[in-house]
């Protein structure tokens, strides 16, 4: 099989390898606001003492686990191009690590020792996306012409590695739209979001990481790994990415990350734009604008019910991607402990 060739989004080859300027900045961006060299975006909002106030939601010492089994959806009808975890067995002096026998190693040495591989695709199942996960289009070195780069000028892309020093915590704050408009497939705009506010009084504070329950995951997992594409393509909420008032409040809520239960936090597929206009819009203002990091696919049914049960929205949240050097996604195991 032929190697498959680089996308063909690439940079000009003066700036591979160079932070380019964040004072040339795309409109509707933050670049150089957290400094010309920063690489976390948003996650400065994550201030010690913002981590300190959002301790003070861990008032029962219950957590949750909010992975879905890695090798979930299952198969590859979701994302044909993306697979479930691919497991091989290490090789140890010529033996498979299967129940190696340490006598082999040592004679008459007692126990057994498993060891094994994994290839991951990394945004197979939960998972954060990295800055560095969608770039555009920009002229940010102001010669004329637009070249690729990432949040804050970057080039080449911003991987996890800043995400998973920063040591991730910080408060959640969870919207119920499954609870609102069940699975019916449903583009959210801002106006429906700020009812489903209302109606489940949702406070969101700069420096809230916004948990979006779409009840998506659920659906995948009553599926138990053999997903149907056509009932999860037209099911559960997603943010309507194409309502530039949505993209506005986003902006100025200073929330740090947002994660949801559904593909692509933004309704999946993207309604069709202009031209010219982002193929993802959530993606390209998250991500590449602002250093939101987002997070797909996390499993949010237990801990929304909770919430829900107890008259509550909030939570304390630990969410570090695996330190992935050069990835620019990473699975994830958030646990929110309430
Ligand atoms: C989609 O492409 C749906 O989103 P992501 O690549 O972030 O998973």
């Amino acid at each position: 099989m032929a190697a498959a060739q680089r996308g063909g989004g690439r940079a000009h080859a003066d700036v591979t390898g160079q932070a380019l300027s964040s004072e040339r900045r795309p409109p509707g961006s933050n670049w150089g606001d957290y400094g010309a060299d920063d690489r976390i975006g948003r996650l400065n909002e994550l201030t010690p003492e913002r981590v300190v106030r959002a301790a003070a939601e861990i008032r029962t010492g219950r957590r949750f686990c909010l992975s879905l089994p890695l090798d979930y959806p299952g198969g590859n009808v979701v994302f044909p191009f993306r697979f479930p975890p691919r497991r091989t067995v290490v090789e140890r002096g010529g033996f498979l690590a299967d129940e190696f026998p340490f006598s082999r190693q040592r004679e008459g040495a007692t126990g057994v020792v498993n060891d094994d591989i994994v290839t991951l695709w990394t945004q197979y199942s939960t998972q954060w996306d990295a800055l560095g996960h969608v770039g555009s289009q920009f002229d940010a070195n102001d010669d004329g012409e637009d070249e690729v780069v990432y949040y804050n000028g970057h080039h080449p892309a911003i991987d996890v590695d800043g995400m998973a020093t920063t040591g991730l915590q910080g408060r959640g704050v969870l919207i119920d739209l499954r609870r609102a408009f069940g699975d019916a497939k449903t583009a959210v705009d801002l106006a429906m979001l700020r009812e489903v506010m209302r109606n489940q009084n949702v406070v969101v504070e700069p420096g809230d990481i916004l948990a979006l329950r779409t009840g998506w995951t659920q659906l995948v997992l009553d599926m138990h790994g053999e997903p149907e594409k056509s009932i999860l393509q037209n099911a559960s909420a997603g943010l309507d990415s194409r309502d530039p008032a949505l993209l506005d409040w986003i902006a100025a809520s200073g929330v740090a990350a947002i994660v949801a239960d559904n593909l692509a936090v933004e309704s999946y597929p993207p309604r069709p734009g202009e031209p010219g206009t982002p193929y993802l819009p959530l993606h390209e203002l998250c991500l590449f604008k602002l250093g939101v990091n987002l997070g797909e696919m996390w499993y949010l049914t237990e801990l929304a019910d909770w919430l829900y049960e107890n008259r509550r929205t909030r939570f304390f949240l630990t969410a570090p991607p695996l330190r992935l050097r050069g990835h620019v996604g990473s699975p994830v195991t958030p646990i929110a402990t309430v």
